[in-house]
Order: C-alpha cells, then structure tokens, then sequence
C-alpha cells in the first residue's frame, strides 16, 4: 500500500489497519483526507488477502468531522458531499469484507457518521458520539439520517440529531449503536481479537449477510424470503462452508480460508 500525507495503512494477519492521521485537528477531515480514505478504502477492498478493515484515528480522537477551518472555503455542501463523502460511505458498506470503527475518542459529525456506517463498532469507555452538525446549524449527512433511526428508532435519532448533545459509551452501547465497549486501558487488546476474528472467519458469508441486511431494510418480507433462498444457494456452494460442513463432521474446528 502507497504512502498518504493524511492518513496511514497497514496490512498484515489478513486485516487492513486504516487510521485517520491528523490528530492536532482530533482528525478533522479536510478535501485531502476524504480523498486518501477513497484510495484506500478502494485499495483495500481489492486486496483479496485484506479479509476484514478496521478504521480508527490517531491521538485522542477517532475524528472530529469536516474540518472546519476549511468550510468555509467550500462552495456548494452538495458537491462536497457527493464528492467526498457519499463515495466513502459507499465503498465501506459495499466492501465485501466486515469493516470494524474502533472509536478510539471523540465522533463528531461526519466522523459519527462514518463509525456508523461500519459493520461493528467498538468504543473505549471514555469515548463520546456526537451528532454535532444542529450544534453548527447544519442537518446529518454521510448517512447519520439513514443509520440512526435504524438502530434507535425515530424518536431516539430525532433527539441525538436535534439535540446535539453527547452520547457517552455506556449509553450507545445501551441503544445499540456500538457492538462492544472496553476500558480505555484494555482497548487495544480486545479489539484485536475481535479483528483476528474476522480476519479468519468466512469472508464471502459476512460479505453476503451485509448485503442481505442493506436489502431487507427495503423490500417486503416475501422478498427478503426469496433473497435469502438465492443468497443461501450461493453460499452453501463457498468453499468455506464446505469446509466447515466438513469440519463438523470431523469434530474439528473449520478453518476458513475466505474462499
Ligand atoms: O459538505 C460538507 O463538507 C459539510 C459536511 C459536514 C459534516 C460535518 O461533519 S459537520 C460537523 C463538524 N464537526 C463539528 O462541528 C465538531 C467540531 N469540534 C468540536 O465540537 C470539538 O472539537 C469536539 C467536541 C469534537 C472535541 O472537543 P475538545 O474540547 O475535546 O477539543 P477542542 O479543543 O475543541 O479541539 C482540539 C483541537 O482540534 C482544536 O484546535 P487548536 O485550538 O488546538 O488549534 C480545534 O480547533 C480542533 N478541531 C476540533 N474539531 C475540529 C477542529 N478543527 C477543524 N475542524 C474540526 N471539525
């Protein structure tokens, strides 16, 4: 993977590290940053020996949103969110591959709304949501509309938008907006694991399971049955579930290749 002036990316034990690296501004994402995400993200998702992405940032903040300092030089919020935003929120939930937030501090705006686009999410303890756009004047974009009421429900995300106020770790976990919440201290090992996990786990289901669930929040029950039928068809066919039908059979623990 190239080097970014803005962010960093690692690869290795089948997971793709991309941290958010401007931490003076607790990773405010200005025109650079919202471009390098793009590359990698797309670079990441070719990368068939990338089985899982995690995303973070780097110092105290997972990210505090559009740089502000650099708004004002924009000309049209639309194209920059076309532009910008919209195609990394695109590229993390049509990666065919889990994508992991670990919210390592602060989520603001933009920042927020990326966390919530990822697959799963995991929070330190002392972290904080915030859905700070009402706190400039502004409404949620990057897809915080589309997330929200689906994981709090309408009269939740009306509150969390339009109030603006801080959404601690103990109560996200609570309202189901992160999966796993560690001590700041315990962090970096826990999520670890979690990312192992992924890593070695069967790609081409996790894959196929978020496309099902993006489907099911559109389409009729009748539907959904028959989606699952074709995808079900598909997936029984994977190497990986042939592997693991086998491994059960053996009494042994499958070992999945992401094939
Ligand atoms: O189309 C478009 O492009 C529009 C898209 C909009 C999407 C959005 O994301 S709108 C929402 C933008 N984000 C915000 O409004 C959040 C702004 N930041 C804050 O409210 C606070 O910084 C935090 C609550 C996130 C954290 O507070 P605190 O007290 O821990 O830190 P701080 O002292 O406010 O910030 C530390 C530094 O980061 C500070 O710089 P300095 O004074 O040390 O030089 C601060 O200016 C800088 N910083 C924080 N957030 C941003 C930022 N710089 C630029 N842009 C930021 N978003």
């Amino acid at each position: 993977m190239r080097d970014f002036e803005t962010i960093s990316v690692e690869i290795g034990e089948g997971i793709g590290r991309l941290t958010m690296n401007r931490p003076d501004s607790l990773n405010a994402l200005n025109d650079k940053m919202t471009t390098d995400i793009q590359i990698a993200l797309k670079e990441l998702s070719a990368d068939r020996s990338v089985r899982c992405v995690s995303i973070t940032g780097s110092g105290r903040a997972f990210s505090s949103g559009q740089d502000l300092k650099e708004a004002s030089q924009l000309k049209s919020f639309a194209d920059s969110l076309r532009k910008r935003y919209n195609p990394i929120i695109k590229l993390v939930t049509g990666m065919e591959k889990p994508v992991i937030a670990l919210v390592n501090g602060v989520a603001a705006g933009a920042g927020m709304s990326l966390a919530l686009s990822c697959d799963y999410r995991i929070m330190t303890s002392s972290s904080k949501l915030i859905q700070a756009f009402v706190r400039i004047g502004l409404v949620p974009d990057s897809g915080s509309t589309f997330f929200l009421p689906r994981f709090v429900g309408y009269a939740k995300a009306f509150e969390l938008a339009a109030l603006g106020e801080e959404i601690s770790s103990e109560e996200a976990l609570r309202l189901g907006i992160v999966n796993r919440v560690f001590p700041d201290n315990k962090f970096v090992a826990e999520s670890e694991k979690i990312l192992a996990r992924f890593a070695s786990g069967p790609t081409k289901a996790y894959s196929t399971i978020k496309k099902m669930l993006r489907h099911s929040a559109v389409y009729s029950l009748e539907q959904t049955l028959e989606y699952e039928a074709y995808m079900q068809e598909i997936s029984g066919r994977t190497e990986d579930a042939k592997e693991a039908t086998q491994a059960f059979i053996e009494k042994r623990p499958p070992v999945f290749r992401g094939n």
